[in-house]
């Protein structure tokens, strides 16, 4: 296993749409398996494949307390998604920047589990909100896109800074 390099808000790469999983092999379980170190270790809620500069239909998420309740959802789709839900959000591309997002309270999800099974199941609260956050990312999304103009600019401005001063 080995830690990832996690994108970081401005880069273009973060805009780029991940392609359908064709084939649940052992090169996707690595991806897996690496994706949930470098989650684990940052430490996030969530990770999609798209913030380590790979653009395949892969998230991982462990929304528990415990931290060892790793879910794996490739090629995603929402078959519901009901009512609203309003979360303060974060994201490990965006480090500092804290936001309230409206999103749908309670989901119904669809994916293909790390063995390829197909399986459903039923989210609310923070793992709802993490599922669509992390789904958005496949779609080349980044959660600060949904604020005005104005805050974009801003957190663009703050994240360069933080960006040379690292340098
Ligand atoms: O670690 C994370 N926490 C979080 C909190 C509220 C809503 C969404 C998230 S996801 C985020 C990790 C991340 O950036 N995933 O893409
Ligand atoms: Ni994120």
């Amino acid at each position: 296993m080995s830690r990832l390099n996690i994108l970081r808000y401005p880069d273009a790469r973060l805009h780029k749409i991940a392609a359908p999983v064709t084939e649940v092999n052992n090169g996707i379980r690595s991806l897996v398996a690496d994706m949930a170190e470098t989650m684990y270790a940052a430490p996030g809620v969530g990770l999609a494949a798209t913030q380590v500069d790979v653009h395949q239909r892969v998230i991982v998420i462990d929304a528990s307390d415990t931290r060892d309740q790793l879910l794996t959802l490739i090629n995603p789709e929402i078959l519901a998604a009901i009512g609203d839900a309003d979360c303060e959000e974060g994201c490990l591309s965006v480090p500092g920047i804290y936001e309230k997002i409206a999103r749908a309270q309670h989901i119904v999800v669809r994916a293909l589990g790390r063995d390829g099974q197909s399986f459903t199941m039923e989210a609310e609260g923070l793992l709802a909100v993490c599922i669509q956050h992390e789904m958005d990312h496949l779609q080349g999304r980044v959660f600060v896109e949904y604020l005005s103009r104005l805050k974009q600019t801003r957190i663009r401005a703050k994240m360069q800074k933080q960006q040379r001063q690292s340098a």
